[in-house]
């Protein structure tokens, strides 16, 4: 599938693109209820988000977010080689992709979201791009993504300790004057790819019956470039900095 060039300029200059109903009804369906089942059979390697301290009062204790689901489960490594995913994706960059990391996040009724940050603020490599799956309609009462559009235009920026009553992850990026928030309203089956240097985010689910499911897939471009060891850029040395 090719992208129009007006869409590309779009991602250029924004930071991201949605590529509205790539997938449909049936095959979002498939997605969601394999993880379910998943998710059903216990923990599994990497999961994160639950405050065990919280037990079943954290919804993200039962609903953990999975990771790198394609190193041990078969659909999962099918479904990050689809085309919507990759050809989109190196059209965005402008370069072939590689697999960085497959994610999985449920985000039930009540989670917390995930404070504004560059995903290169964890990954340290350029460029980096981002498919965001829709398994659910999104919005903002179930924690719709947000985007900070212009910020991929910046370059990596300093991070600070995040609000972890909102944020299951408790790093964020510091958030450059003069740019808007704004709310990235989905259906399920639509697709919404971001680039690295792109600032977004989630605020928490506050319906009391809504998930807000997302499978998400993260490539490398194929020419990538190591970004500068530079502390208060990176989430991992967070505790240092703070
Ligand atoms: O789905 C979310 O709430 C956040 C996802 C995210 O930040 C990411 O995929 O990098």
């Amino acid at each position: 599938m090719r992208i129009p060039a007006k869409d590309k300029a779009f991602f250029a200059e924004n930071g991201y693109y949605v590529g509205r109903g790539l997938f449909a009804p049936k095959e979002v369906a498939e997605i969601r209820d394999h993880f379910m089942a998943l998710r059903a059979e216990g923990p599994k390697p990497g999961d994160m988000g639950g405050d065990p301290k919280k037990g079943p009062n954290d919804p993200l204790n039962k609903y953990a977010r999975m990771i790198n689901m394609h190193t041990w489960d078969a659909k999962s490594k099918a479904w990050q080689a689809d085309e919507r995913f990759t050809k989109v994706s190196g059209q965005l960059i402008g370069d072939d992709v590689l697999l960085c990391q497959t994610m999985l996040y449920f985000k039930p009724p009540g989670a917390r979201g995930q404070a504004r940050h560059q995903d290169n603020q964890y990954i340290r490599k350029t460029p980096i791009i981002a498919a965001w799956l829709a398994l659910d309609d999104c919005d903002e009462a179930n924690g719709q993504m947000v985007m900070i559009p212009g910020s991929n235009k910046l370059g990596i920026l300093p991070v600070r300790p995040a609000d972890t009553s909102v944020s299951f992850t408790n790093g964020e990026s510091e958030i450059p004057a003069g740019l808007k928030e704004v709310g990235i309203g989905m259906q399920a089956g639509d697709v919404l790819y971001f680039g690295g240097f792109t600032i977004h985010g989630s605020y928490p689910n506050t319906t009391p019956d809504r998930f807000r499911r997302t499978f998400i897939v993260h490539y490398f471009g194929a020419h990538t470039e190591d970004l500068p060891v530079d502390e208060k850029t990176m989430m991992s040395k967070l505790a240092v900095v703070a």
